[in-house]
């Protein structure tokens, strides 16, 4: 049997709503590889569509607890960072990168901070610097459409992209630093939408979408990068890996739009972990 992989997700808990560690531990730990955990903050719910919620910001544990990690001689397969609380968490999680990196480290960095146009609320365009700056220390990055337009310094544009729309973009994204970009939110009319991958060092690129789903829902940024990175730690190509995380994607939305839950409370990822396993074995 090969070792099993370990990966350090870095992101927040919020307790309540389906996103950062409460879907990124149970679907890396599904594709069977090892999820260690460093919490940047704990707030009450995702910041998305709750009023008042509460930030316990962790910042001035984040250190100390790679601090330990290293004294403990705990080595990485790869590292996978989120949501940031601050700028300050942005720097760390850089000298994290820097104390641990070895040859064969895959880090993978989703720069949530944006979506439909938008900043989330906690952030300035001093934290889309900080993360474009974060994107050039990742082999892989996850933008959406926003936050790629967003670090890049580029008006957003919604609604169907040409495959020279998706490639300029694609190029630019790279240009930041990363080997591999997947741009998510990609469609090329109304009834689609997935995401696009693209190699920079083969320069093959991929548009892998599937049927749209009306509606938005919370937290598909993080389930969605989930399913990549397992698979992608499991063996599977850039591209082979952003099928499976576009297709259990859309199946999860699929679920909560069947449940009629609504928006904020996340996706219903939960069933269909167990054919995700499968895949691996
Ligand atoms: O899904 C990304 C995310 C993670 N963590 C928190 C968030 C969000 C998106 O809004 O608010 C706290």
């Amino acid at each position: 049997m090969n070792p099993i992989k370990r990966v350090a997700a870095i992101h927040d808990i919020s307790g309540v709503g389906k996103c950062s560690l409460t879907v990124v531990l149970p679907i890396i730990s599904t594709a069977g590889v090892e999820c260690s955990v460093m919490p940047t903050a704990v707030l009450s719910t995702h910041t998305g569509g709750f009023e008042g919620f509460t930030f316990r910001d962790l910042t001035e544990d984040m250190m100390p607890i790679a601090e330990h990690w290293k004294k403990e001689n705990i080595q990485f397969d790869a590292f996978y960072s989120g949501f940031l609380g601050s700028l300050g968490q942005i720097d760390i999680v850089k000298d994290i990168f820097e104390m641990f990196r070895e040859p064969e480290t895959l880090i993978m960095v989703d720069p949530v901070m944006a979506d439909h146009g938008e900043l989330y609320s906690l952030f300035t365009m001093d934290h889309v610097k900080g993360m474009a700056k974060l994107c050039g220390h990742a082999d892989v990055i996850v933008p959406n459409r926003t936050e790629a337009a967003f670090m890049l310094g580029r008006e957003y544009k919604d609604g169907p992209m040409t495959e020279a729309d998706i490639d300029d973009l694609l190029t630019a994204l790279a240009g930041l630093g990363a080997k591999q970009v997947v741009l998510t939110g990609t469609h090329f009319g109304d009834d689609d939408l997935g995401a696009a991958c693209y190699d920079a060092e083969t320069g093959r690129i991929d548009y892998i979408m599937d049927k749209r789903i009306e509606g938005m829902y919370h937290g598909t940024g993080d389930v969605f990068g989930s399913f990549l990175f397992g698979a992608l730690l499991r063996g599977r190509s850039l591209p082979e890996a952003t099928r499976i995380a576009v297709d259990y994607t859309c199946a999860a939305i699929r679920l909560t739009a069947a449940d009629g839950t609504g928006p904020r409370m996340g996706v219903r990822f939960e069933s269909i972990l167990a054919d995700y396993g499968k895949l691996f074995g």
